[in-house]
């Protein structure tokens, strides 16, 4: 049954002659924080988006990008109209078009290609927005309803998403705000002050209270310096360094064995592999000191000895490698050898993601395939995909892209391929978009898209346990619309007659949780926390086939695989090329959010310039100081960065901060342009922090005649 509260698509309770109001929301990025937000509407102008005092998980705090959101929803370079190409592939000259003229050109095509084969076309989308209903509802209906290929979404997360799976049964674990009661805290590849601030205030609370800090990142992060240890181990490492881990457990008897043997598959297996790990095997592969490895251990050891909680907060830095997989599942194994679970405030969490009870089904309506199986492309691998001819494997030429909430030209690995395969001439690509992005440069119909202030959506959060509502502040500005309604209209135009497509998104809204999440609890506080045990797996029950937190998995054996976590080495190894000495890492700068923001100038201007960090060591054995730029190369590319002695970076590693928009970087490329399309273990996820650099000064430019 209908609720009686109206949440009507018009924003008509924000008159234009009205006192300034506050409007509830939710912020829109892909971060573990989902922040509710509170925007100040004055005379239809949003003039002010803060942090949301009375959401515990916001506490009133926005980190520096969201905070400037009015900035980004105002840009002067906001698209406003439809727009058709008019110069040639990847120049980004186009002509104002009316909605009716692009819509119906694009339906045009569309059905053209759909009828002789709708698998080539292709949806490419990402987390652009993390909202349920502006990311794959009306969306996902309209690809479904056309039968076009399906995209294996993996760009992020699959990897450790998997490798949890396998372990625990999905992405679960600890509740965030317990990590404020932890007596130990292990930061396991994040850089939590810049990419999950509001954690680190639980962090903040743990450590006066006597927690110890303990970072594991190849980075001397702003995390890091701010940890009691930081074990700074090679890219790659991490399974080698948990296994170890597990090796001193095992050795020195700091072992949960009631827990272990009412909680755990193979756990003998395991024991077995773990015992061909000593520290100082580890020590070699992490290249780290054996005694770091030896204090890690008995830190963790010790929270069993004294029974006091050890937490674990992993995030997917340490997953963009070959082994990533598995290296998040030899972390996922470590909670249940020493019972952290037992405590609320002790275990892991990856995500949360998989606690939140969202109806795919009612938001995409799979019955929409009518019994067909289309394919799937990997959208880590797009590059490829892109310039694949037909093959009885891969199955027809991709012949058209519809782009939504994403920039792969930017974002996705090997840009060359990306690039070369966006540029093709034969490729109808619709982009629908905030700004002119480097993906959009590509487009043959740019469609302009509505931003968090102008349309409603549901969120749930991968790193707090609460589902927020976005309530629309202001108008949509120009002639945008919100990305559901850009598919209910080009359903139309397309002839799609089935009622689901005139589902409006107050409809949608609610279809998200259906009746497992109170929505009037969300229109009326724009929150709701999911009602979830505070220690969800002190008695075992894991939502794995057996119940049990696998460290031996059936299912992986079944699939050809290990059964049990492993080291697997990176594709590209430090100390395997001569050509390449260097392992390159490129994770996010603090001031943007993936490729989004690096269009805002005052965070640009915070940010400066695309910037990679080195060694002293390094950088002196190539002559290079502070502020000069270099080119840094390898087999698949090349990009012009200034140089950054810092002792942020340790010995064999350079850290090229990401994700700069190719043409506001210099010559035009990004750190893209040198990462692979390899894939990882588990998940076919991408292996960004998996690359072998070298780096040479750059020449100096030929000084001009005039
Ligand atoms: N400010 C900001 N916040 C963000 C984002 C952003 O772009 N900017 N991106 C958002 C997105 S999409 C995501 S997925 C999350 C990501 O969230 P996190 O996974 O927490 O990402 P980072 O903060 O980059 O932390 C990754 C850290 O892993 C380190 N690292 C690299 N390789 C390895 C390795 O092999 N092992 C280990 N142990 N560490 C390694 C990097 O040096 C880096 O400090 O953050 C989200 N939040
Ligand atoms: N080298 C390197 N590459 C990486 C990473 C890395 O660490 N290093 N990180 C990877 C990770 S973790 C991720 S998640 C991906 C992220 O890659 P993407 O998901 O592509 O994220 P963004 O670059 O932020 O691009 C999102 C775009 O969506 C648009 N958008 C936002 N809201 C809406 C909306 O409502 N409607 C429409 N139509 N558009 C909207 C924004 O304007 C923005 O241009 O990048 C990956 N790439
Ligand atoms: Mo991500």
């Amino acid at each position: 049954m209908r609720n009686t509260i109206s949440i009507s698509p018009s924003v008509s309770f924000v008159k234009a002659d009205s006192q300034p109001v506050q409007v509830r929301g939710a912020c829109l990025h892909d971060c573990p924080d989902t922040c509710s937000l509170l925007t100040t509407v004055e005379n239809g102008v949003a003039i002010k988006v803060q942090g949301n005092p009375e959401h515990p998980q916001t506490g009133g705090v926005l980190c520096n990008k969201v905070s400037r959101y009015t900035e980004r929803s105002y840009h002067p370079e906001r698209l406003l109209q439809p727009l058709k190409r008019v110069g040639p592939k990847g120049t980004g000259q186009f002509e104002p078009v009316s909605w009716d003229a692009a819509l119906t050109d694009i339906a045009a095509r569309l059905k053209a290609i759909a009828a002789h084969n709708p698998e080539a076309i292709v949806p490419y989308s990402y987390a652009g927005t993390m909202g349920q209903v502006q990311s794959e509802s009306m969306a996902g209906r309209f690809f479904n309803r056309l039968g076009a290929s399906f995209l294996d979404r993996t760009i992020c997360a699959t990897a450790g998403g998997e490798g949890f799976t396998q372990t625990l049964g999905g992405k679960v674990g600890m509740r965030v705000e317990f990590f404020a009661e932890s007596k130990l805290i292990i930061i396991w590849g994040s850089n939590s002050i810049g990419s999950n601030l509001h954690f680190w205030r639980y962090v903040q609370q743990a450590k006066r209270d006597g927690a110890k800090l303990i970072c594991i990142d190849p980075r001397k992060s702003e995390t890091a310096e701010k940890c009691h240890e930081h074990i700074a181990l090679l890219p790659g490492t991490d399974a080698a360094l948990a296994l170890a881990l597990m090796h001193e457990l095992i050795t020195h008897d700091w072992l949960d064995h009631d827990y272990i043997s009412r909680h755990t598959l193979g756990w003998q297996a395991l024991k077995e592999r773990a015992l061909q790990w000593p520290p100082e095997r580890a020590a070699e592969v992490c290249r780290v000191p054996v005694e770091q490895i030896k204090n890690l251990a008995r830190d963790y050891g010790q929270c069993f000895v004294n029974q006091q909680p050890a937490a674990i907060r992993l995030n997917y830095g340490m997953q963009r490698v070959r082994g990533g997989g598995n290296a998040a599942r030899a972390v996922a194994c470590l909670p249940a050898l020493i019972g952290a679970w037992r405590h609320r405030a002790g275990g892991v969490l990856l995500s949360s993601s998989g606690l939140f009870p969202v109806d795919k089904a009612a938001l995409q309506r799979p019955e929409l395939l009518a019994g067909r199986q289309p394919r799937t492309i990997n959208m880590s691998t797009i590059g490829n995909a892109l310039l694949e001819d037909t093959s009885p494997q891969f199955g027809p030429k991709i012949e058209a892209l519809m782009v939504y909430n994403s920039n792969p030209v930017a974002v996705a690995p090997e840009s060359g391929k990306v690039v070369q395969g966006f540029a093709r001439e034969d490729l109808f690509t619709v982009v629908l978009e905030h700004f002119k992005t480097d993906t959009a440069d590509y487009a043959d119909y740019l469609l302009p898209a509505t931003t968090q202030l102008e349309h409603w959506d549901v969120h749930s959060a991968y790193g707090h346990t609460d589902a927020l509502l976005n309530r629309p502040a202001i108008a949509p500005l120009g002639q945008a619309k919100p990305n559901t309604q850009i598919f209910r209209e080009l359903a139309a135009h397309m002839g799609f007659t089935e009622p689901c497509f005139s589902d409006d998104d107050e409809t949608l809204c609610r279809a998200v949780y259906g009746d497992k999440v109170d929505f009037n609890e969300l229109l009326n506080k724009g929150f709701a926390t999911l009602k979830l045990p505070d220690a969800p797996f002190a008695e075992g029950h894991f939502p794995t086939p057996s119940g049990l937190c696998e460290f031996f998995s059936e299912r992986l054996q079944a699939m050809g695989l290990d059964g049990l976590p492993d080291h697997v080495p990176n594709y590209e190894t430090l100390g395997t090329s001569d050509q390449f000495p260097l392992a390159m890492i490129s994770p996010p700068a603090r001031n943007f959010l993936n490729s989004s923001f690096v269009n805002v100038k005052s965070l640009r201007d915070i940010e400066g310039e695309p910037v990679l960090e080195m060694h002293a060591d390094d950088a002196a054995a190539r002559g290079i100081t502070s502020g000069a730029v270099v080119t840094v190369f390898n087999q698949r590319g090349e990009y012009r960065v200034k140089a950054e002695v810092s002792r942020r970076a340790r010995p064999g590693v350079v850290n090229g901060l990401g994700i700069w928009w190719r043409k506001l970087g210099l010559d035009g490329t990004n750190v893209n342009q040198l990462t692979s399309q390899h894939l990882t273990d588990l998940g076919r996820g991408p292996v960004f922090y998996d690359c072998l650099v070298q780096v040479r000064l750059a020449a100096q430019a030929e000084p001009q005649t005039v």
